[in-house]
């Protein structure tokens, strides 16, 4: 896992979820994060449903945000799960051992713990401060993006507040792949705003 890892944003998007989803497969990246935070059930199985054909016969995987039903419905590659979601060890039972599953941490403390249960990579949240997820919580900073680094083998996903100006230096501090939802979503061109993003790790 490296480079630049995709998350849908409907509220920020200037071309709509599909399209972004479209030309971030065409960029090339390696993670589709589907994430939807106000849709029903139904719109998120299709949404998700159709994410998945766009992925289909392309390097991207799609992984589905907080959902694990949708994500068993949709036979997605992976779900991402916070602190406050199902279980790891559940969802590892529902999912089984070849699908994907990503962690939120925001400290060593659970980041070891995320590894320990078998978490395939952990995204750390949020290194800076973000106006996209109001509930972020505060900033760990590089300093503690580096110690988590130190601490874990798992890939590291950095997210919250990156952008092109600051994410030499979340990639220095040892991120396998960053986020940037607003930096990419709310610009016109999507693809190229990933390609400057996956530049930075000289994809
Ligand atoms: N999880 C932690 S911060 C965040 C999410 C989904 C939002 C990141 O958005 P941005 O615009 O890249 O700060
Ligand atoms: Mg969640």
């Amino acid at each position: 896992m490296r480079g630049y890892y995709f998350i849908t944003d409907a509220a920020l998007s200037v071309s709509g979820v599909m399209n972004d989803v479209a030309k971030a497969v065409t960029a090339g990246v390696e993670i589709i994060q589907y994430r939807n935070k106000t849709a029903d059930t139904r719109t998120l199985y299709d949404e998700a449903g159709l994410i998945k054909e766009i992925c289909a016969g392309t390097r991207s995987r799609l992984i589905i945000n907080d959902r694990v039903d949708i994500a068993l419905a949709v036979r997605a590659d992976g779900v991402h799960i916070g602190q406050e979601d199902m279980p790891y060890g559940e969802t590892r039972r529902l999912l089984g051992g070849s699908v994907v599953i990503g962690v939120t941490v925001h400290d060593v403390g659970e980041a070891l713990e995320a590894e320990a249960m078998g978490a395939d990579y952990i995204g750390v949240s949020p290194v800076y401060s973000t106006g996209t997820k109001q509930d972020a919580g505060e900033p760990c900073g590089t300093e503690t993006l580096a110690a988590i680094r130190r601490a874990c083998s798992i890939p590291v996903v950095a997210i919250g507040g990156i952008d092109l100006s600051n994410v030499e230096r979340v990639i220095a501090a040892g991120a396998d792949m960053v986020c940037a939802i607003s930096a990419v979503v709310a610009k016109p061109d999507v693809a190229a705003e990933i390609l400057k993003f996956q530049g930075k790790f000289g994809l």
